[in-house]
């Protein structure tokens, strides 16, 4: 991806995840914040010929408002890839939940400890499932639209599912509750997706 860079339609339908995301903070989230990120991420990347992952990962360089919608466009974009309110989307593969349970314990101990990590987080940012250089999964957070392919987060690594706990994508349902929000999102997961990520961070290295 690279400049100038647009928003694509989403992969389902924006009322199909209504059972945890209703349809108008689909719709919101999508249309008008992520659309935001990508008009004022191209008033600050015209004329660079660097991709969205070169900007992202050399993000200590950029510019902070460039840095910012940088990341509000690469993390939303990997964002809806992740959800599905397709059943066939929801089991985990058996190459990824052995590696889960090797490096948590159990699936249960990874969502708590990846629920935890969400509700803890001070103000807006994200919680991610990341596989580090090492080949280790582990769960991070990240401030603002910050993600840990940047080099400047605390925890790097590629990441396999990213959840956005800004308010703007649970308040309406959730209002104040984002333990609730994190809690109810595991049913519209794409396990499918998050399996393939996993398989391509190992192709590229990461294991
Ligand atoms: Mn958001």
């Amino acid at each position: 991806l690279k400049y100038p860079f647009e928003v694509t339609p989403l992969p389902y339908p924006s009322n199909s995840l209504s059972k945890v995301i209703d349809e108008q903070t689909m719709n919101l989230h999508h249309d008008k914040h992520h659309q935001t990120y990508v008009e004022k991420l191209n008033k600050e990347a015209k004329g660079k010929k660097a991709t969205l992952y070169t900007l992202i990962k050399s993000a200590s360089k950029q510019k902070e408002a460039l840095k910012n919608n940088a990341g509000g466009h690469w993390n939303h974009a990997f964002f809806w890839t992740v959800l599905s309110g397709n059943e066939a989307h929801h089991n985990i593969s058996p190459s990824l939940e052995a590696r889960i349970k090797k490096d948590f314990g159990s699936i249960e101990n990874f969502k708590a400890q990846f629920e935890e990590a969400g509700k803890n987080h001070f103000g807006s940012g994200w919680v991610w499932l990341i596989i580090n250089a090492r080949g280790q999964l582990k769960v991070t957070t990240t401030p603002n639209q910050d993600n840990p392919i940047m080099d400047l987060a605390k925890s790097r690594g590629l990441p396999l599912l990213g959840v956005d706990v800004w308010e703007h994508a649970y308040y309406l349902r959730y209002q104040n509750d984002r333990a609730a929000y994190l809690k109810a999102v595991w049913d519209v997961v794409n396990w499918s997706q998050v399996g393939r990520y996993y398989e391509e961070a190992k192709a590229k290295g990461y294991k």
